[in-house]
């Protein structure tokens, strides 16, 4: 994956980007004939989200003349290096809820994702530069959006995410595979920033002491869900991981969230890591990469109407311990991911796709704002918190 087609990634980003899109596009219809298609190819379509894999909306043509659509993803192997496992974890989580799903009369092809096998019943195709493909039936009538447009957003979803861990608080953390180990551990995330510091790869530790400094500030607080975890106190579940607000899809009709998706991280993890990630992404005043950082403010309506939806759904799954840390979840996690994307910066912008200059140290600002404005609130974010439990 450092070499596309002969360029190497990093030496111009914009134009390799551009040249594997239409390089992609034209090669989508070969790619996609490996796979249990239910029509005749029609079209590819890019889809720009996502900072990891590569996406893109396929449509074929069925036999009764309709048109129906295919998510159709390249895996970063990179960063998910078994993507027979990865696979075999998506499997086995989408059969268990779209089980439950259809006990209940539900659509499992609705309410959950559903993979398209390949024509030799595989869950994915390595093609001949061993780029990994794998296929999705559309959700159809459901959208994701990158920024809450609505209150209500936030209480459905919520209710969204609790019903995801509720339908998976009984399926044996011990058969997945731990895709991304020590995923959310915050305080080996703040370990390997402080390698990122030292190595200082990309020469740009100098630009940015005052963010460094307000993360090496806060190491304590990267230490207290995972010694909790360790001391058994927090109990480890099935969880997503990576519950960004755009991984839930809401029914275009009702604004119910209907479908937890982006399944690549499910795995072993702390249900307050999914809680405060949402939180992170969802009760925010802007997207995650805003750079006037007068239009980031974290929202304290959001952040209790995602509560008051979460622990209706959720909350009687919840132990002491878990529902005492609601709302550190939502700082703490906040905090990874900016020491995250600074730690990209100062590594130069190796995991995350950017898309312009300064891309990570923008996105790293943006979620400093909101731990500042989480920590100015954080004692009526647990009253709110109390008000609901
Ligand atoms: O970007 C990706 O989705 C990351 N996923 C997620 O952890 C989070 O950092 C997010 C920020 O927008 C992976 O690293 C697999």
């Amino acid at each position: 994956p450092e070499q596309w087609y002969g360029v190497t990634y990093r030496e111009d980003r914009d134009f390799v980007k551009n040249a594997i899109s239409r390089m992609k596009a034209y090669r989508l219809k070969e790619l996609v004939k490996h796979f249990q298609l239910e029509g005749k190819f029609l079209k590819g379509i890019g889809h720009n989200s996502g900072h990891i894999n590569d996406t893109f909306v396929i449509e074929v043509l069925n036999l009764e003349g309709r048109i129906k659509r295919y998510i159709f993803q390249r895996i970063n192997t990179k960063i998910f290096n078994n993507p027979e496992k990865l696979m075999e974890n998506i499997e086995k989580i989408t059969t268990h809820i779209g089980k439950k799903v259809e006990a209940l009369g539900g659509d499992p092809l609705r309410e959950t994702l559903t993979i398209v096998k390949t024509l030799d019943g595989k869950n994915f195709y390595v093609d001949e530069d061993n780029e990994v493909w794998r296929m999705y039936h559309y959700i159809e009538g459901a959208k994701t959006y990158m920024k809450v447009e609505k209150p209500e957003h936030m209480y459905k979803t919520g209710k969204a995410l609790g019903k995801f861990q509720k339908q998976l608080s009984d399926f044996p953390v011990e058969d997945l595979y731990d895709t991304l180990p020590n995923f959310h551990n915050t305080a080996m995330r703040f370990e390997n920033f402080k390698r990122a510091l030292e190595n200082n790869r990309a020469g740009r530790v100098d630009l940015v002491r005052d963010e460094i400094q307000f993360i090496l500030s806060r190491e304590k607080d990267t230490r207290v869900l995972i010694d909790l975890l360790e001391k058994g106190k927090l109990p480890l579940r099935v969880t997503h991981n990576d519950t960004k607000f755009n991984n839930i899809m809401i029914d275009e009709a009702t604004d119910e969230g209907i479908a937890v998706i982006d399944l690549d991280t499910v795995m072993g993890g702390l249900s307050l890591y999914d809680f405060g990630d949402s939180m992170r992404s969802g009760a925010t005043t802007a997207l995650e990469d805003e750079e006037d950082l007068s239009k980031v403010n974290f929202s304290m309506e959001l952040f209790e109407e995602y509560t008051r939806g979460f622990l209706e759904t959720a909350g009687d799954t919840l132990n002491k311990e878990e529902l005492d840390h609601l709302a550190f979840s939502a700082k703490v996690i906040t905090l990874e991911q900016a020491i995250r994307f600074l730690g990209d910066y100062l590594d130069g912008d190796i995991y995350y796709k950017i898309s312009k200059e300064n891309h990570n140290l923008i996105r790293a600002r943006n979620q400093i704002k909101l731990v500042k404005d989480m920590e100015a609130n954080m004692e009526s974010m647990k009253d709110i918190v109390n008000k609901y439990r």
